[in-house]
């Protein structure tokens, strides 16, 4: 390490006297103005985790559907998953370091994580339309720079996109090209594939408007549309060109105000869609005709496309093991038509895409989504080469169908992470492949009334929880204060957990109506403070 070089670079992008932050579930996020030295810390962080593990490693700055004024940065790990663990602790110790600490810093690090500081490096970057994310990734590059390492600035990409451009490079061109072009591709053949055995639907079912939550999706669309069939025609709204990133828009946004975005003309019964700020989550909605709002969350897309999955399975005579894996804000209703009704299994575990991300790996194929509209499908690699062959080999017309649907939809999942694009694709192919409307879609179950409440407390540090957040352990009492709330109403269940991107405690409650939902967070609130 050329310590002249990097003391040289670090004071031009110098720590803010007093300013610590940590790297969270969705990595550092705060006003933008406050990370500049985090995007330069984390391009050198990004080199000595690429020499740890031999690979190329991802550096994506975007704030998600934060407002337009806050950014962020996250490293994604080889084969496209987020930073491991056991690294966050370092990413926050590099960004905490003392401008006159670095080195010594950066040091510790190899030494504890065994980092041969001669090995090449490699990294790829990815940013957001934000105005400061073009001026942030400048700095991660000066850090990548300092250190030696190679780089490839992809520029504007969706988050998923440049989760996939890692997994393709360390994969050796196995999970695809690691081009903008090769994603494109890639994913409109298996659309194409699947939505030709689609018996053709009347013009309106063909119709789909999205959100774009005035970010890097309407982008990323507009480059796809030519590769994509005339059987899906899709209008973009919130295209970035009039109004600012995530306001009073995106999927964050409809999601928790249940209610639709400001610069989308929505009629009767017309299926709509939000994508995110970076494009990795997605929800549907409509409006039916006598004006009211219906949401269709992670919830409603694990389920459609669970029920997808299993009918395959199920054509094709297959016995693997399917699983879907929520969180303590799936609601309730969700929970009970996978287990009771499918019969397929649940796993609940902590909020954070990782932790979802980790349990769903543990299964043939594992569907997770946040309530939000941020998930994936996973398919074991025994999985996948046993439908691969299927798809190929096997005699009866009926199966080997199945397992080329099956095949199709392997490909046109971002396995990576969750990812709107794809996950649009895969919801449209499955709608047009069972012919159902956007309302009978909603119908498959209905939701229990729900309420999520966030309130600021003096330390929302004193709230740890079990049981996958679902149970408070401490401060004493608050669980039992909880428990007796909840036994007021029917169909009820509450919850309290500290924000893992926010500071803030957030409160769920569900139950049989929309006032008791809401009454229960509130007391369930009130017991917090
Ligand atoms: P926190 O702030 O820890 O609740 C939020 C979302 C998560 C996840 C992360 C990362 C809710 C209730 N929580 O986490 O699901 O998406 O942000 O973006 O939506
Ligand atoms: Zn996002």
């Amino acid at each position: 390490m050329d310590s002249e070089a990097l003391k040289k670079y670090s004071s031009l992008h110098p720590k803010p006297a007093g300013l610590t932050l940590q790297y969270g579930t969705a990595g550092f996020r705060t006003k933008a103005e406050q990370l500049d030295h985090v995007m330069f810390r984390m391009g050198l962080l990004a080199v000595l985790r690429s020499r740890a593990v031999a690979s190329t490693i991802g550096i994506m700055v975007t704030a998600s559907h934060n407002p337009e004024e806050d950014n962020g940065v996250k490293l994604v790990d080889p084969l496209g998953e987020m930073l491991h663990a056991s690294w966050e602790e370092y990413a926050t110790q590099l960004a905490n370091a003392e401008d006159h600490e670095l080195q010594q810093t950066i040091t510790a690090i190899c030494q504890k994580a065994a980092v041969n500081q001669h090995k090449d490096a490699s990294v790829f970057i990815g940013r957001d339309t934000r105005p400061s994310s073009k001026k942030l990734s400048q700095s991660v590059i000066d850090g990548i720079f300092v250190l030696g390492g190679q780089y490839h600035d992809y520029g504007l990409v969706t988050t998923p996109q440049l989760h996939y451009m890692v997994c393709c490079q360390n994969t050796q061109g196995q999970y695809g090209k690691a081009t903008l072009e090769g994603y494109y591709e890639k994913l409109s053949k298996a659309f194409t594939e699947l939505i030709k055995q689609s018996s053709s639907s009347g013009e309106s079912q063909k119709h789909l408007k999205i959100d774009c939550a005035n970010g890097i999706g309407a982008l990323k669309l507009s480059e796809m549309e030519p590769y994509l069939p005339k059987e899906v025609l899709i209008q973009l709204y919130n295209d970035g060109t009039k109004e600012k990133l995530n306001h009073l828009c995106g999927a964050d946004f409809v999601k928790v105000h249940q209610k639709p975005p400001r610069g989308l003309d929505m009629k009767p019964n017309e299926r709509c869609c939000s994508f995110d700020g970076d494009a990795d989550r997605i929800i549907y909605y409509y409006q039916d005709a006598t004006g009211l709002f219906h949401l269709i969350d992670g919830d409603k897309i694990a389920t459609l496309i669970s029920i997808f999955l299993k009918e395959l399975l199920a054509k094709g005579g297959q016995t693997l093991k399917m699983a879907v894996v929520q969180t303590a804000y799936a609601n309730g209703s969700s929970t009970r038509y996978l287990e009771e009704t499918l019969k397929v299994p649940v796993h609940c575990v902590k909020t954070g895409v990782k932790h979802l991300h980790h349990k769903a790996q543990e299964f043939d194929i594992g569907v997770y989504f946040e309530a939000n509209g941020h998930g994936t499908v996973l398919f074991s690699k025994a999985a996948e080469t046993k439908i691969r062959q299927l798809a190929k080999e096997e005699k009866d017309n009926e199966k080997r169908e199945a397992a080329k649907v099956l095949e199709n939809m392997i490909d046109l999942i971002n396995q990576t992470v969750g990812d709107a694009v794809s996950d649009m694709l895969v919801i449209e192919a499955i709608l047009a492949l069972k012919g159902l409307t956007v309302q009978q879609w909603d119908a498959i179950y209905t939701d229990l009334p729900n309420r999520l409440l966030k309130i600021q407390v003096a330390d929302r540090r004193v709230i740890d929880t079990t049981d996958a957040e679902r149970q408070a352990v401490t401060p004493p009492g608050l669980q039992e204060k909880i428990d007796a709330l909840v036994k007021k109403y029917k169909l009820s269940r509450a919850f309290v957990r500290p924000s893992g991107t926010e500071d803030v405690v957030r409160i769920y409650a569900e139950a049989d109506t929309q006032e008791n939902a809401d009454a229960l967070a509130h007391e369930v609130s009130l017991a917090v403070y």
